[in-house]
Parts: structure tokens; C-alpha cells; sequence
């Protein structure tokens, strides 16, 4: 353990910069949104030998082992350091601040910025971090004097190039904590596995295993760094978990206890995971998405074993070359065996055909630049996905793997996976909100039965404010419930609007589900991410304050549209996406 009050102790004089650092905010757009970054259990930062040599003379060595940056103005480091450096920089910081430092979570770290600021005020971030997100990494344990020394400098130099992952860098990282033979050969519980829910404990680097029935938790599982979404294996039987710091787990949900049985690290920063849903395939393979390097990875969905790499660097829709398309979301088609892959900056949605690896068959559909996220119309035959930047939602037909339709919505619109409803009206919709603007946007799904509305906005909602994420329904159901998790107003971020799908015409409901949740201090408490249980009755919200601030899991009866209950608990760190195990595993929502 180190001593992080003597650490503390030396750094002290940088404490006077501190407030008027923290005051001048270093945060990440996302990172306001709630939390700081998980503490990640990667390697130990304590310093080199190679660095040890130099103590109290850092810089005072043979000009030849120094890096040779581009950047006149960045503070010298050796080759040594610098190469450690950015080691560090991948396990720990690229997940939040982009791996070529434009900023994502976390703020942009590019030269242009970090020089004028100065190593000792970056210190201090990186020291003690800031109430808006950015982690305490001395004061933490995670990181040394040294280190924080280190990334300082660092910071200011020009982002290198980052590392390809390959096949064999992944086998590398690969472990199967209980191989196939010695998993159970049947369910091995009591539980209720359809209504689990898989909740994200983002910044703790957890996911919770929450009984649906008893909202009790069955386990907290270690999974990635920043840890992002859940998906479900065809069968429901395996749960797949990605981490921004690109490691997926496998937890097996018919052990006694589910936990993990299976790892991997598909690269150095990851959004996306799904698995084969196509009939005769359930199960068999799984893929993920990573953010860099710019490529997907097929593997054998009961081990993680890596296959096949598939680069999306290459031509945008305008024919441009684009030499970092990161991986959006994934979905897995029902109507063939086949992946379809969001390549975010290129625009392309690429079918990946997974029958056959070596032979591998991949169709590239040009649609709108910056595919983020989106899901399934109820039949499940179209996606609907939102190209975010461009305000648009593309259409794709999984049967025919055509390019159906681009529906100009509202500002950057935000859909999570969106909302099927039949509308009283419209027949068959499915609907997203944004982040750009209050609008909620109603799109036509049918074109057999209702021709004239299909791929069209039929109807626009008025919302709580931009800043929503998510927007949720359910097919016994007659509410939409909104979020506003991002919008500036904390009233509005810590509230739901819930519209009654039989009457559109009326002004949604605002429900403060934050002051259901009753919490002890005062954190952001940004209510985030409607997501039903299995019947459809209750719908689950997250209540997200940052990593030192209690949050909450509140869940809302449907009918009646008040608080049930509000599951609390001290290891409920920062919860942010929920996962129905059942509505996942069948594209319900
Ligand atoms: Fe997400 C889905 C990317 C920040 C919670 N998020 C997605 C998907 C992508 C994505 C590509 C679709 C995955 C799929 O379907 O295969 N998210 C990103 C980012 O790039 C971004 C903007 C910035 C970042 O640094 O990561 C980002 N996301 C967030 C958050 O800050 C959220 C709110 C909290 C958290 O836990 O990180 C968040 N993202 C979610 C959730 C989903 C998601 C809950 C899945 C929604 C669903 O219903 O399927």
C-alpha cells in the first residue's frame, strides 16, 4: 500500500493552485453527468528503475535519451519516461480523454491547451482530481509523486500515434477463469435470470446483479475501467460486459452465483459488445467494437476466444479517407446470420456475415456520418440508428442489408436503443430523444400496413430540455418516459417526463425520481436511463451521483407512475445503465 499522507504532504504547496483550478473547472462534458471514472485495477504505476536513476535530477541527463518532441514548448522528458508515460495514459486516461487526447468523457488534453496551463497546475488535477469527474489519482493510492509528475509533462507533448492491438495481443490478455468443461450444465439457482438486471457501476468498474423480483443484489462483479454497457447471449444465459478501457467479461448467469467466468482486452478503448442472435447461432460468436484501435473482433462466444479482426479505417460516405472510423454500436440481426457494425466517423454500417471467418463477407451500406447509437423497430427487421452530429436517424433493412431511408430529426438526437409504441394514430412508431434540443421525434415503422407514415416524423413531443439520453416503453405498456440526465437544470436532470402514448396531445408528467430515491448528500443525482423489468410493470431509473455521493436505483411502478422503492446500498457506485436480461436478450424495448 503506499502512503498516500506523505505523498499528500509533498505535494501540499501545489494545493494553493488548487482552488482557483477548481474554480476555473477542469471537467469532462461527460463527466458533469455524474461521476468520475472508475479506479482501475490495471498495473501498478510505481516508478521504473529507469526513472529511479534520475530521482531529483529528472532532467539533468544525456540529451540523447531524451525525447525528441515536436513540441518545443512541452517540458523535456527522457525516452524512457515518455514511453511509460504513455503507457499509463492508455491503461488509465485514455478512456475518458480520447486516446489521440481530442477529449470525449474527459476535456481535450492536446498541447495547444495543457502547455499554457503548466505542469504544476495539471499536477494538481491529476493529484487530487475535481468535484466535476476527473479522479483523484495521488490522494487515491493509484498513482505516486512520481507519476503524477510524469503525466504532467506528458500531457503537454503531442499525442503519439497509439498501438495497434492485434489477435495475438489479445489471446495475450485472454482468461478463462472457469473453461467451458467445469461451467454448470444447468441452471444452478433459484433465480429468476430473465428478470435480473445487469446495472453499470461505472466508475467503480462493477457491474451489480440485481434481482428483479426481490431487488436484491445477488453480486457485484469486477469488469472493465469505466465500465459501459451489458448484452445478453441469445439463450440469456451469458452476460457480456464492456468497459472503455476495451475489456469484456463473461459472466455466466446459471452458476450459484453468477460471476465471471471469462475475460479478455479487445483493444485500448471500446463502446460496443454484442453476440449471434440468428437462429442455429445462438450463443456461438461473440463481437466488440473498440474506439481505437479502429476495428471490431469476431470470437467464439463461450470463451472470448479472438477469430477475426476487421479494420474500419478506409473511404467516409463523401469518399474521403477517414484513418480512425471508431466503432459505434452493434446489434446483432434476427433475420441473418450477420452483425451489423456502426462505423462512426465514415458513416458506413457494415453487415458482417459470420458464418464463415475465413471467408468472411461484409457489406458496406453508406448512410450519415457520426453513427452513434440506436435499435430495433418492433419487428425487428429494421434498425434504427442515430448518425448523431448530423441529426439524423438512418434506417437500415436487416433483410435486404439496404440502406431504407435517413430521417432528418431533432439536434443530435440520442435514442439509446429508442422507443417502439403502436401510436393511436401512426400505427407502429419508434421514437428518440436528443441531446441538442427538447424535441422528441416519432417516426413510422410500418411500411406494409401504413405506407404513407413510414420513415416519416409523424409526430414531435415537446420534452423536459436537451440533455436527454434515453427514452423508454415497453409493449405492455401505455407510457414514454424521457430522461434529461445531461440538462444543465438540475431540476430537469433529476426528473423524468411521462407521456400517456393513448393521448400524445397532453403535456407529459414530470416526476422528480430523484427525490424518491431520498439521498443522504448532495451529489448530482442525475436520473438516467429508464429501463423496464421483464413483465413491463415497473421501470427502473438510475439516480447517478458522483463516486463519493450516495446514488440509488429507484424503481417506478408503471400503471400508477409512483416510486415502489429505491434500492440503496454503499457498493451502488455511480449506477448508470440498466439491463434487463429478458428485454435485452429479445430486443424489447
Ligand atoms: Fe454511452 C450506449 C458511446 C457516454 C451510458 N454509448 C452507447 C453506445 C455507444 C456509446 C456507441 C451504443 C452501444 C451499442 O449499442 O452497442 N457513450 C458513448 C460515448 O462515446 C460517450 C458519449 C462518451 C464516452 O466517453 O464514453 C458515452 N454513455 C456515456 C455516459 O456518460 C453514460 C450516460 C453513462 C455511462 O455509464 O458511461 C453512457 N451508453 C450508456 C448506456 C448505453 C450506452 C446506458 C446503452 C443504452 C441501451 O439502452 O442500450
Amino acid at each position: 500500500m503506499m502512503n498516500t499522507f506523505k505523498r499528500k504532504s509533498k505535494l501540499s504547496p501545489l494545493t494553493a493552485v488548487l482552488s482557483t483550478a477548481l474554480l476555473l473547472g477542469v471537467s469532462g462534458a461527460y463527466a458533469q453527468a455524474g461521476g468520475e471514472p472508475a479506479k482501475p485495477g490495471g498495473p501498478t504505476t510505481s516508478p521504473s528503475s529507469a526513472e529511479a536513476k534520475y530521482e531529483g535530477a529528472p532532467y539533468a541527463v544525456d540529451p540523447s535519451t531524451m525525447h525528441q518532441s515536436s513540441n518545443p514548448k512541452a517540458p523535456p522528458m527522457t525516452e524512457a519516461e515518455f514511453t511509460r508515460a504513455r503507457q499509463i495514459y492508455f491503461e488509465r486516461c485514455a478512456g475518458c480523454h480520447g486516446v489521440l487526447r481530442k477529449g470525449a468523457t474527459g476535456k481535450a488534453l492536446t498541447p495547444d491547451l495543457t502547455v499554457g496551463k503548466g505542469t504544476e497546475y495539471l499536477k494538481v488535477f491529476i493529484a487530487y482530481g475535481s468535484p466535476a469527474g476527473m479522479p483523484n489519482w495521488l490522494t487515491s493510492g493509484e498513482m505516486d509523486e512520481k507519476t503524477v509528475d510524469l503525466m504532467a509533462r506528458y500531457i503537454q507533448h503531442d499525442a503519439p500515434t497509439p498501438p495497434e492491438f492485434s489477435l495475438e495481443d489479445m489471446e495475450k490478455s485472454r482468461k478463462e477463469y472457469v473453461p467451458v468443461a467445469q461451467r454448470p450444465k444447468k441452471k444452478m439457482n433459484n433465480y429468476n435470470i430473465n428478470n435480473i438486471m445487469s446495472v453499470t457501476l461505472r466508475d467503480s468498474g462493477e457491474v451489480a446483479l440485481i434481482d428483479g423480483d426481490t431487488k436484491q443484489i445477488i453480486n457485484i462483479v469486477k469488469t472493465g475501467y469505466a465500465v459501459h454497457i451489458s448484452r445478453l447471449s441469445a439463450s440469456g444465459r451469458y452476460l457480456y460486459v464492456i468497459g472503455r478501457d476495451a475489456r469484456l467479461n463473461l459472466i455466466d448467469l446459471w452458476m450459484e452465483k453468477p460471476d465471471n467466468v471469462a475475460e479478455i482486452k479487445v483493444g485500448l478503448e471500446a463502446r460496443s459488445v454484442e453476440t449471434s442472435k440468428f437462429k442455429g447461432w445462438e450463443d456461438k460468436v461473440a463481437i466488440a467494437g473498440t474506439y481505437w484501435p479502429p476495428q471490431f473482433v469476431l470470437m467464439d462466444g463461450d470463451t472470448l476466444k479472438p477469430r477475426k479482426i476487421v479494420g474500419t479505417r478506409g473511404m467516409d460516405v463523401n469518399n474521403e479517407y477517414h484513418p480512425e472510423p471508431r466503432v459505434a454500436a452493434i446489434v446483432a440481426s434476427h433475420q441473418k446470420p450477420e452483425f451489423l457494425v456502426n462505423a462512426k466517423e465514415t458513416g458506413k454500417i457494415w453487415m458482417v456475415d459470420y458464418t464463415d471467418l475465413k471467408n468472411l463477407k461484409t457489406t458496406q451500406i453508406d448512410t450519415a456520418k457520426f453513427l452513434h447509437d440506436g435499435g430495433f423497430d418492433s419487428t425487428r427487421r429494421y434498425f434504427l440508428t442515430a448518425a448523431n452530429a448530423s441529426d439524423k436517424i438512418v434506417v437500415v433493412d436487416t433483410k435486404t442489408s439496404k440502406l431504407e431511408a435517413i430521417v432528418d430529426v431533432g439536434k443530435t438526437p440520442h435514442p439509446g436503443r429508442g422507443a417502439n409504441f403502436k401510436h393511436p394514430k401512426f400505427g407502429p412508431v419508434w421514437a428518440t430523444s436528443g441531446l441538442g434540443d427538447e424535441r422528441i421525434d416519432i417516426i413510422g415503422t410500418d411500411p406494409a400496413k401504413n405506407k404513407q407514415h413510414a420513415w416519416k416524423v409523424v409526430q414531435t413531443l415537446k420534452g423536459q430540455g436537451g440533455g436527454s439520453l434515453f427514452i423508454k416503453t415497453h409493449p405492455k405498456s401505455t407510457n414514454l418516459w424521457v430522461d434529461t440526465a445531461l440538462n444543465p437544470d438540475p431540476k430537469i436532470s433529476q426528473s423524468v417526463a411521462v407521456f400517456d402514448i393513448r393521448d400524445l396531445s397532453k403535456p407529459p408528467q414530470v416526476i422528480d425520481i430523484a427525490a424518491c430515491a431520498n439521498l443522504k448528500d448532495d451529489g448530482a443525482k442525475r436520473v438516467v436511463q429508464p429501463e423496464y423489468n421483464q413483465k413491463g410493470d415497473e421501470v427502473w431509473f438510475s439516480v447517478w451521483s458522483a463516486k463519493n455521493k450516495e446514488s440509488a436505483v429507484v424503481v417506478v411502478d408503471d400503471k400508477t407512475r409512483t416510486c415502489k422503492t429505491a434500492i440503496k446500498d454503499p457498493k451502488l457506485i455511480t449506477p448508470t445503465g440498466k439491463f434487463n436480461v429478458w428485454n435485452t436478450q429479445h430486443d424489447v424495448y
